[in-house]
């Protein structure tokens, strides 16, 4: 919508605010076993396409962890990936379509990786199994992470959307709505988490983990 302004004999066209609204809602987990397990919602517009600007996030590894372990992004976004540890670490990824491999890099160094199609990306360290993060990439900018109760807030304009919960331990879900000026309250969204099997990953090669032959070149790196 656009307004026309006028100031003595010059007239100019101003564009108007997008009218904002807030979709709100609840995810309710059944059988979730991990106090640390995330909750993904994202809205997608179905009326039109939304322009999903991209930004720039870390993962960091510390401590032979991943942070934040779950990572949502808009798609065409770069992830740094710096070693903010005392050891060496070897990040990779086997997931498609783009896989990559930053190799082993040291104490204070950080890789990048640009994101640019939606999928989720499942990220790992070759030399410590343990180690592991997700790439959420979305093709939109309209997204958040439930809060503990499940509980959840986006803001969005005025338009028709696909809102989708998801998680790592189960089959997303989703539901269409509509929403105007206003705020508009989502029924809730149910995932169940019951029938998920934690399977250890391969490394990089396609293989089981062999700590005994990673664990010296580990140690000695050391600072
Ligand atoms: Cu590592």
């Amino acid at each position: 919508m656009k307004t026309l302004l006028c100031l003595s004999s010059i007239c100019v066209v101003m564009a108007q605010p997008l009218t904002a609204s807030v979709i709100s809602g609840t995810v309710a987990t059944a059988g979730r076993a991990d106090e640390g397990a995330v909750t993904v919602v994202y809205a997608e517009r179905l009326d039109e396409i939304a322009p999903v600007p991209s930004q720039t996030y870390s993962i960091s590894q510390r401590n032979k962890v991943f942070s934040p372990r779950v990572l949502a992004v808009p798609v065409g976004s770069t992830v740094d990936f710096p070693n903010d540890d005392r050891i060496f670490h070897n990040v990779f990824s086997l997931s498609r379509p783009a896989p990559f491999d930053f190799g082993l890099y040291r104490v204070g160094e950080s890789k990048s990786r640009t994101f640019d199609t939606p999928a989720i990306h499942r990220v790992f360290c070759n030399i410590h199994p343990q180690m592991s993060a997700i790439v959420l990439t979305l093709p939109t900018p309209y997204f958040t992470q439930a809060d503990a109760s499940g509980a959840y807030q986006l803001d969005v304009p005025a338009g028709r959307y696909r809102i989708t919960a998801w998680s790592e331990r189960s089959a997303p879900v989703t539901t269409e709505v509509t929403v105007a000026d206003t705020a508009l309250t989502v029924s809730a969204l149910r995932l169940d988490e019951s029938q998920f099997v934690q399977v250890q990953h391969l490394n990089k090669f396609g293989r089981q983990y062999v700590s005994m032959v990673y664990e010296p070149l580990r140690d000695a790196h050391v600072q």
